[in-house]
């Protein structure tokens, strides 16, 4: 059962965030679109307040929150900017989380207090240019040498990539073994062989960095194996069980946002001698729009409560993303509507809530394979592979 009534804490965590994204970033959120850059400031605000390792015990530098919590964080750093909320969602749940689950007492020890202070960024090198989808056909290669591995190959569209001081590497140990020779890595940005380069020219999430990877014969010790040598399929799809579960929380900010942004235009805008508000075409859109966004936060809430009873959230979480995210896109869309031509240009949010909604139903995992997950689970037939 989900209990629909937060906690006083929970409470307390949403109203903290809550000031936090209409203090600091909403008033910034246009210009750092605008200027392809985050503020640094802001990132390391991020850090202070406990935003990039909310889920991280406190023993490495996070706050052991739940994921209840956690979700109220990142919805609303999704409802100011969602290039800020994939620092958040990239560095807590696809990298910190990670390394707290899989890492040695060392590895956590070197990598998280940091992270979590976001004195350090890191990245996550799954997908390939021709490894997107299809997540276990990883070609970056893993060779052994004395003490350790040589990494060769390339990544696409890794966010925070360039930024990044740690990277999450996915690499094959043994083509013959399959995804069964997989492995993750943990990668320093600065160690030889390893190159970094922005992607520009994105439809949306313009202030945060995407970037191609390429290891060239990167070179580290066998302490930077993160699991064992075969188990870097698990922890890749563990990393996206939390990663695609903070993606669907940003997006119930994006529609809260456009939820917010469009009930005080339609009040404040007049048209035929009354409020838009006052026409029923504009209600019905606005009426849907409150529904999806209620939806979307159950779901993400339902997910929560799964991952916070200590049991795999494969289903829940693709659930709560594939609804969030579409309904992120058809909130937006619809904010748009009400806004009219001012929607269309970036002195209100709505423009730019679609501009970032449009990437949430491709990365961390398509519409289409969250369906395909979703309908295995209903019918136990494998309609991927
Ligand atoms: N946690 C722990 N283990 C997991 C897991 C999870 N969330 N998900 C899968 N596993 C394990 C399974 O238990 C299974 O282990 P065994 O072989 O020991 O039984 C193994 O991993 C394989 O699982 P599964 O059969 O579900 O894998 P598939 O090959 O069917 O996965 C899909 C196919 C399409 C679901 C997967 O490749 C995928 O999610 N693709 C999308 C990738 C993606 O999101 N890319 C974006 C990257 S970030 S932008």
């Amino acid at each position: 059962m989900i209990d629909f009534e937060p906690t006083d804490e929970q409470r307390l965590i949403r109203e903290t965030a809550r000031e936090f994204c209409d203090g600091e970033i909403v008033p910034r959120a246009r210009d750092m679109d605008r200027a392809g850059e985050l503020d640094p400031a802001l990132i390391a605000q991020l850090g202070a307040l406990g935003y990039l390792g909310a889920i991280v015990s406190e023993d490495y530098g996070g706050r052991g929150l739940d994921h209840r919590s956690y979700a109220l964080i990142v919805e609303e750093v999704g409802r100011g900017c969602s290039s800020m909320r994939t620092v958040v969602s990239v560095q807590t749940s696809l990298v910190c989380a990670t390394v707290e689950r899989f890492g040695t007492e060392a590895q956590k020890r070197d990598w998280l207090p940091r992270l979590c202070a976001g004195e350090a960024l890191g990245c996550f090198g799954l997908t390939e240019p021709d490894t997107g989808s299809d997540a276990a056909n990883v070609s970056t290669r893993a060779e052994r040498i004395e003490g350790g591995w040589s990494i060769t190959g390339q990544k696409q569209w890794i966010s925070l990539g360039t930024r990044a001081e740690l990277a999450l590497i996915f690499a094959q140990t043994d083509p013959e073994l399959g995804r069964r020779g997989l492995a993750a890595f943990l990668v320093p940005a600065a160690a030889d062989g390893f190159a970094a380069t922005d992607i520009r020219g994105k439809l949306g999430l313009r202030a945060v960095d995407t970037a191609e990877l390429v290891l060239d014969g990167v070179e580290v010790s066998d302490d930077a194996l993160l699991g064992e040598v075969g188990e870097g399929f698990k922890v890749a799809m563990s990393a996206l069980d939390s990663g695609r579960f903070s993606v669907a929380a940003g997006c119930v900010g994006i529609c809260q946002g456009s939820v917010d942004a469009s009930v005080a235009y339609a009040a404040d805008r007049r048209q035929f001698g009354r409020p838009l508000a006052g026409f029923q075409l504009v209600q019905e859109l606005i009426a849907d729009m409150i529904v999806d966004t209620e939806a979307a936060r159950a779901l993400v809430w339902r997910a929560a409560s799964v991952k916070d009873a200590g049991r795999r959230s494969t289903l829940e979480t693709s659930v709560a993303k594939l609804f969030a995210t579409e309904a992120s896109i058809r909130s937006a869309n619809a904010a748009i509507q009400v806004h009219g031509g001012s929607g269309y240009v970036d002195d209100f949010p709505v423009e730019r809530y679609l501009r970032d909604a449009r990437v949430t139903t491709l990365y961390e995992g398509t519409s289409q394979i969250q369906k395909l997950i979703i309908g295995r689970a209903a019918t136990g037939i494998d309609a991927m592979t």
